[in-house]
């Protein structure tokens, strides 16, 4: 449906500007619903029927707990990748190979509200391999292959509540980060909450990233006063090996936060040097602390997820890291800390500030070096705001709340209050372009916008709330995203799209840099699932006790066996079905009457189990429920469930011609 808007969008203006009429983007009684958008914005975001998109984007999916992948310009859905939630559409969550994913030590959690999408990077540039999302309720990480667009492994942050400021990386991926939006106690117990100031702390935690595997490892924890840890941006260039963190509610309030929270002028940022850190941990500081977080990992050769369960964290306190972390004061209230592709700037994004500070590297680094303090909280120095300060952007606009970055040296900041974006020069802090967004902006997004080297040709903006935007569907509207071209000294509003969820943040990245590496199938051969069936000859029905097996193989257009006796209610049926395709796009679909959970979509070479409890003696047909081919309504079988105490054999039908 989307897809066919958005073409039909695009149509509806090429039709308009060949006829010559001026267009706004909406007519009606609205009086403001965009500005006018320049003749040639639908040939800039049209791509041709059979075309690729320039940009993938990976867009979080908010309370969706999902990902999404668009193609840019166009603004076309192409998937929906389950992370954190159950997807009924491909079974994620539901069939026994992946429910592992979904562990964690609160027990089995099928869903999450997942913010920020962060692409892997090599040297400061996002290299296309994986894309990391963060968990934010029950706090946990993941981590997509974009070989397959599959989540491949999530792991849990223990100590940590509302996992916000994640998952960010260093320059080479050598760390994802995970710090708390709330604090808690650490460990967590039963304490009253007006001691939180005692009792509460924060947890910045450290995963190192297997440069290789891109296996997740939690390497090291930095319990830090009770702040809201909100967001972070690692450093770069000469910034490197620094992580900056902003933090709200330095007030430590615990009730009321809307007006106890906004007490102070300027709030901080924190400024963690890693790389020392990673020195004192390999020399052995800090302490193992007991917990248990899961670990979950999906295993492409068994096809299969597996969990395993981690007891022991290393943490590390301030007192610890003497020397390693500094509070920079900030105005006020901030969200979002961006760093330039240059690595000198880091842009404080104050929600209720009424400037936009930028802060210098080298000021920072003098700073520390003359002890240009303020004071300490907890010992950990406080900077003089004059002495880390590069400048301040003045009249910006209202709640800036993130910044993304051209390579030109310009900075785009998100307006939430004022609903538009404002471009400004890094170097000299003016001003020099501002376009309106319909509504609410949240993040904004440019292709390696937070990295070394964005490709600064588009910027899309996420916004919170479309209202008048698109056709009304009831009081539960879509949320969308606008894109905009930034390739000249003006911005352009070229189009908008709706979007899955709420789109928190997203990431881009040139179409061929992931493209070349897309897998088309599993190979056969390589499928070591356990209950793989890779030969016709070999499906068959097995009993196990009460448990029943079936060894199920799919090809176009037959289920093999196809029909089944022998099943007694009180059953539990495992239908593991192996899809004998080797073509790229032949997937084959599986479902069964009175299916509890999802159905399947089993890829070509895959094999994936969904579980079926015989409930009622009777007749249960099972189909394909992906339209393969031309025969692919004649994919069906039936199962056939006796008694309790009846004494059916086992039998099963392989298709043999009768
Ligand atoms: Cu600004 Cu959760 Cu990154 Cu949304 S956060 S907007
Ligand atoms: Cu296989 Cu439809």
């Amino acid at each position: 449906m989307k897809r066919k808007s958005q073409t039909m969008f695009s149509l509806v203006l090429l039709g308009l500007i060949f006829s010559g009429v001026v267009i706004f983007t909406g007519c009606g009684n609205k009086k403001d619903k965009g500005p006018l958008i320049e003749s040639d914005a639908p040939s800039k975001v049209y791509v041709e029927p059979g075309k690729y998109d320039e940009f993938y984007s990976f867009v979080s999916g908010g309370f969706s707990g999902q990902m999404s992948v668009y193609g840019l310009p166009s603004g076309r859905l192409f998937k929906v990748i389950p992370v954190f939630s159950q997807n009924a559409e491909n079974g994620y969550g539901y069939t026994e190979e992946t429910k592992p994913m979904l562990q964690t030590s609160k027990g089995f959690i099928p869903w999450d509200d997942s913010h920020h999408s962060e692409l892997s990077m090599k040297d400061g540039v996002p290299d296309g391999r994986w894309v990391f999302i963060n968990g934010n309720n029950t706090p946990r990480i993941a981590r997509l292959d974009l070989k397959t667009f599959k989540t491949v492994e999530i792991i849990e942050i223990p100590n940590s509540a509302g996992n916000h400021s994640s998952p960010f990386t260093t320059p080479n991926s050598e760390y994802v980060v995970a710090g708390t939006r709330f604090s808690v106690p650490v460990e967590n117990r039963d304490v009253p909450i007006s001691s939180y100031k005692e009792n509460f702390r924060g947890a910045i935690s450290f995963i190192k990233v297997d440069q290789n595997s891109g296996d997740m490892k939690l390497s090291f924890q930095l319990i830090t006063p009770p702040f809201d840890y909100d967001l972070s941006h690692a450093g770069k260039g000469p910034s490197d090996g620094l992580f900056f963190f902003s933090c709200y509610n330095t007030e430590m309030a615990h009730t009321l936060l809307e007006v106890n929270a906004s007490q102070k002028d300027k709030d901080y940022i924190l400024a963690i040097n890693w790389k020392k850190i990673e020195e004192l941990v390999a020399a052995g500081k800090g302490t193992d602390k007991a917990t248990t977080y899961y670990h979950n990992k999906f295993d492409d050769k068994v096809h299969s997820a597996s969990s395993e369960i981690l007891k022991s964290v290393k943490t590390l306190t301030p007192e610890e890291v003497k020397g390693a972390m500094y509070y920079i004061p900030c105005p006020k209230s901030p969200h979002g800390v961006d760093v330039d592709p240059t690595g000198e700037y880091i842009v404080g994004n104050g929600k209720l500030s009424t400037v936009i500070p930028v802060f210098s590297f080298t000021k920072i680094k003098k700073a520390i070096e003359g002890s240009e303090f303020e004071g300490n909280v907890e010992g950990i120095p406080v900077l003089k705001y004059e002495s880390a300060l590069s400048g301040e952007v003045q009249k910006p606009g209202l709640g800036p709340l993130h910044s993304e970055f051209d390579d030109k040296g310009f900075a785009y900041t998100s307006m939430f209050v004022s609903s538009e974006i404002v471009k400004w020069n890094v170097a000299t802090k003016e001003v020099v372009d501002r376009i309106p967004v319909y509504y609410s902006v949240g993040h904004l997004m440019i292709p390696g916008g937070d990295s070394k080297k964005p490709w600064g040709k588009y910027l899309v903006s996420l916004n919170k709330i479309t209202k008048d935007r698109f056709l009304p569907t009831g009081p539960e509207l879509t949320q969308s995203a606008q894109l905009i071209d930034i390739s000249g000294d003006k911005m352009k509003l070229l189009l908008d799209f709706p979007t899955i969820g709420e789109p928190h943040y997203a990431q881009g990245i040139p179409a061929e840099l992931v493209m070349k590496n897309s897998q088309r199938i599993y190979k056969l051969e390589d499928n070591n699932h356990p209950y793989a069936t890779k030969f016709e000859k070999d499906a068959r029905v097995e009993r196990k006790g009460n448990e029943v097996h079936v060894y199920m193989t799919a090809i176009r257009s037959h289920i093999t066996p196809d029909n089944i006796e022998g099943i007694k209610s009180g059953d539990i049926v495992y239908f593991h079905v192996t899809n004998l395709e080797q073509d790229w796009d032949t997937p084959h679909g599986f479902a069964i009457m009175g299916n509890e959970n999802s159905e399947l979509l089993v890829m070509p070479g895959e094999t994936c189990t969904i579980k079926w409890i015989a409930k009622e003696p009777g007749i249960y047909p099972f189909y394909c429920t992906d339209f393969c081919s031309a025969l692919h309504q004649e994919m069906q079988g039936y199962l056939r469930v006796s008694g309790k105490d009846s004494n059916v054999p086992i039998s099963f039908s392989t298709g043999e011609k009768k």
